[in-house]
């Protein structure tokens, strides 16, 4: 590896050991940008990769707040304001027991290159809190919701850092949110996106990360000259990204073999469309259910604490629920299960030992960053609507979104031939990404 980059890993690591998400995605980073820090020495001598990796702001915080039975609860909140050079923050909240600083600082990190991908003006950010909505009552949730905004309300702004969903983080979270950031600072702005359709919100944005993913591994496919007709997909999770993506690929031909939630998976290989699908859309997000009822309702075979990962066979595969969902021996079992194509509708789903096995094998592989950046995109596209005053109609949104993922998949594309790996998404996207960023910060000087 090329001496400065090893360098800037190597201290990364020493300074931040613990927080195993945050080096893993910049050694994948930085592991990839090799050709143009050679090409382009300029990078090195303003020390650009020292900058790139520290966020320029980490805002941590306690929320408290009182549950049904009138005891007080305490959990911590956090902002990462990673980077600004080419807009304000940007990027989603997760609520979810698992997250700790290391974990929004990878998905932070990330922002910054998908952010820059989509083409929009949008730096990079992300938050959330270490508060598990599940099982909690709504009135729970707000309380937390509200306790949560009172102190991040003096970070954030329309033209500051604009957050908004992740996992555990939708529509009714934004709402109590938003509804608390306007109460105290009597503004009613775009400072959130993913809001209600009739409070600013965009049409188009809850669908956006699934269809978005679904527009960029279409695009996979036709560059091997295929599309989804006939094709098994397999999605993992079942929330927002999942359900979205597989209407599209159902849209397209394809036939959705599998979801799965953090206590299992189901496999139907007759397909989940129509009323299957609407029952997945009512079981989580109403009912905030179990996918295991899936198969009680309609008598299919349900894997208690695995992954969907070759469990039966597939085409592709499209990794929508968390970081790390797919170990290197998952992986093997797709390729053996003949898996062409992988598209990364979550962040970092992958671990690098999968990577490189679908890489070895020849498997297209869309990372992340490009693949699911069609919902920050349409939260671009809804803090434009929100500065207009106006909301465009659902058809604008949607092809304004799939030119967006073309680009996307092209520039991708074009950077890994121009660099010397052709068809690596990976490296293509890093590429692409940085060199926007990277010219920023050199334009703008040492800040
Ligand atoms: P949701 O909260 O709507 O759904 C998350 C899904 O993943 C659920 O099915 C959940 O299961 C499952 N899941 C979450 N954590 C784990 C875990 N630790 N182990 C196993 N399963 C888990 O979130 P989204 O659909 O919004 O997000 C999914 C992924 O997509 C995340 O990686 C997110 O960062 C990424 N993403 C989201 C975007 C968006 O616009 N929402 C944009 C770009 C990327 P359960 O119900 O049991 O918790
Ligand atoms: O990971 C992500 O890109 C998101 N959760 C969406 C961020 C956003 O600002 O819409």
């Amino acid at each position: 590896m090329n001496q400065y980059i090893s360098s800037v890993l190597e201290n990364l690591k020493k300074k931040y050991f613990w927080e195993k998400e945050f080096l893993q995605a910049a050694e994948e980073v930085l592991e990839s940008l090799e050709p143009v820090i050679e090409r382009e020495p300029k990078f090195q001598a303003n020390r650009i990769l020292e900058r790139l990796v520290e966020p320029e702001r980490v805002v941590s915080f306690r929320v408290p707040w009182k549950d049904d039975r009138g005891t007080v609860q305490v959990n911590t909140g956090w902002r990462i304001e990673f980077n600004s050079a080419i807009g304000p923050y940007k990027g989603g909240l997760r609520f979810h027991p698992s997250v700790n600083q290391g974990i929004l600082k990878f998905l932070g990190f990330e922002q910054i290159f998908k952010n820059s991908l989509t083409g929009l003006p949008m730096g990079g950010g992300k938050g959330g809190s270490d508060f598990d909505p599940k099982g909690k009552s709504d009135n729970e949730v707000m309380a937390f919701c509200q306790s949560f905004m009172t102190e991040l309300q003096r970070h954030i702004g329309a033209d500051t850092d604009v957050p908004a969903g992740d996992i555990g983080v939708g529509g009714r979270e934004i709402g109590y949110m938003f509804g608390q950031y306007k109460r105290i600072k009597n503004v009613f702005e775009g400072v959130l996106t993913g809001k209600g359709l009739n409070w600013g919100g965009s049409l188009i944005r809850p669908e956006a990360t699934g269809y978005g993913a679904v527009y960029f591994a279409h695009e996979m496919l036709k560059a091997k000259g295929t599309d989804f007709k006939g094709k098994k997909v397999m999605i993992s999770g079942s929330g927002n990204v999942a359900q979205y993506a597989a209407q599209k690929v159902n849209e397209l031909g394809g036939t959705v073999v599998s979801f799965s939630d953090s206590t299992g998976s189901i496999i139907d290989e007759d397909g989940i469309s129509g009323e299957k699908w609407e029952f997945v859309m009512d079981l989580k997000n109403n009912k905030r259910g179990r996918i295991k009822e899936y198969a009680d309702k309609f008598g299919v075979k349900y894997y208690e604490g695995k992954r969907p990962w070759g469990l039966c066979k597939a085409d592709v595969a499209l990794p929508c629920a968390t970081q790390n969902e797919i170990s290197e021996e998952e992986a093997q079992a797709l390729v053996d299960n003949g898996c062409l194509f992988v598209a990364e509708g979550a962040n970092m789903p992958s671990t690098p030992e999968a990577v490189s096995v679908f890489l070895s094998n020849k498997v297209a592989f869309g990372p992340g960053k490009a693949v699911n950046a069609g919902g920050v995109a349409t939260s671009g596209l809804e803090m434009s609507q929100n500065s207009m005053r106006l909301q465009w109609a659902s058809e604008e949104v949607d092809t304004k979104l799939h030119n967006i993922m073309v680009n996307i998949h092209k520039a991708c594309a074009e950077a890994a031939d121009e660099y010397g790996t052709p068809g690596n998404y990976v490296n293509g996207a890093n590429i692409a990404a940085f060199k926007k960023v990277a010219n920023a910060m050199l334009d703008q000087g040492i800040v």
